[in-house]
């Protein structure tokens, strides 16, 4: 029997490995994506919100393959709004992925393709289906950090735009201590 050794591990929230790509997202990185732009931009720039370990076992774009990723969100507020992912349609739009909660708490905000939007709680064990069409973003709704596992199609891409032009039509806030979907005004 021939062996082969995998130099992937996927445990405790953390995928490494030679072949893991990185990515940091901090405050700094973060304008217009928050109601409160002021407060955003009163804060530590250089405070991490969130970090991507990923894996692409073949170029981005390709077809018949798929990625891996687990991200972790810090605890934090910009104003009422929980720290969060930037959020995006893939760029090829009828691409599905799915996410499932390893730990902490959270909400997956969902919203398709006529701006309704959705939420699904997050937790330890929760698995969430994010259909075609449809734009996804995480926000930690609790004290200590989310981490969350995702698999996506490598040709699935990212549209970073639409959200950046248009953004959710609600928001998740603190309302009161729990988290609640109020449309953008
Ligand atoms: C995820 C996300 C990751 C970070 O791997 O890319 O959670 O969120 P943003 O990309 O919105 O900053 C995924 O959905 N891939 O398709
Ligand atoms: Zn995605």
């Amino acid at each position: 029997m021939a062996t082969t050794t995998n130099d992937l591990i996927f445990n405790n929230g953390f995928l490494k490995g030679s072949p893991v790509q990185h990515k940091t997202t901090l405050i700094k990185d973060l304008t217009g994506v928050f109601k409160n732009e002021k407060e955003r931009k009163e804060m530590d720039q250089e405070r991490l919100v969130y970090e991507v370990d990923f894996y692409q076992p073949v170029e981005p774009g390709t077809s018949g393959g798929l990625f891996f990723g687990v991200t972790r969100i810090q605890p934090g507020k910009i104003g009422e709004e929980y720290f969060m992912t930037r959020g995006h349609f893939h760029a090829i739009r009828d691409r599905a992925e799915y996410y499932w909660g390893i730990s902490g708490i959270g909400a997956l905000i969902l919203m398709d393709s006529n701006r309704k939007v959705r939420v699904e709680p997050m937790k330890p064990g929760t698995l969430h289906y994010i259909p075609a069409d449809t734009a996804h973003r995480v926000a930690n709704t609790g004290g200590s950090v989310l981490t969350f596992g995702a698999c996506w199609p490598s040709d699935a891409g990212y549209d970073y735009e639409e959200i950046r032009q248009h953004g959710f039509a609600e928001r998740l806030v603190d309302v009161g201590g729990n988290p609640q979907l109020k449309p953008e005004a």
